[in-house]
């Protein structure tokens, strides 16, 4: 062992401080499967897939028309803005490789398109509302008769509505999906 250190005590260099390497994160704003006590919540919980933290509970800015559609049960928000309610939810901070999870379940972007959204964050205690800006799955190439559905403003798969959701994970079901929802392109 060296008894002297080669640098004088005041001048060690410092070890890199590991806070100045910081994660980029992503604010998502979830509405469906992925909210608490919900089906797919466990993948925002597992450190396998990255992190997931919840940041707060909120509302979109906008109204929009949630509703559950194909023979899963699947909640989605159709892309039509000024429709329906405002839309409860809540907000996680996900890391890069958390929000690519997401991406995968929800196939965007071939089926949900994920966009940027202004959300209200629920605070009891703020007298003026606090707005984030957050990534939401929509559905945004829906078959018109969809919007004849009726419009919810809080999912859960065990509401009242009797239509708890069905997991599918394979491509055959995804095709299937499609023909429900997606409206057929005309071009
Ligand atoms: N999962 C995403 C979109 C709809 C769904 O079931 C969510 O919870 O926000």
């Amino acid at each position: 062992m060296h008894k002297f250190s080669a640098f004088p005590v005041h001048k060690i260099p410092k070890p890199i401080d590991v806070h100045t390497i910081r994660t980029i994160m992503h604010k998502v704003f979830v509405y469906g499967t992925l909210k608490r006590n919900e089906p797919n919540h466990c993948l925002l919980q597992d450190s396998n897939n990255g992190i997931g933290c919840f940041v707060a509970e909120g509302y979109t800015k906008t109204k929009y028309p949630l509703i559950i559609a194909t023979k899963y049960n699947i909640p989605f928000i159709l892309h039509c803005p000024g429709k329906g309610h405002f839309v409860q939810g809540e907000i996680y901070d996900v890391d890069d490789k958390m929000l690519s999870k997401l991406d995968i379940l929800e196939d965007h972007p071939n089926y949900y398109i994920r966009e940027i959204d202004d959300i209200v964050i629920k605070d009891t205690l703020s007298q003026c509302p606090q707005e984030e800006k957050c990534w939401v799955y929509f559905l945004k190439n829906f078959k018109p008769e969809l919007l004849k559905r009726p419009y919810m403003d809080n999912y859960s798969s065990n509401g009242s509505h009797g239509l708890q959701y069905m997991e599918s994970n394979n491509e055959s079901v995804i095709e299937d999906l499609d023909d429900d929802v997606t409206a057929s392109n005309t071009n």
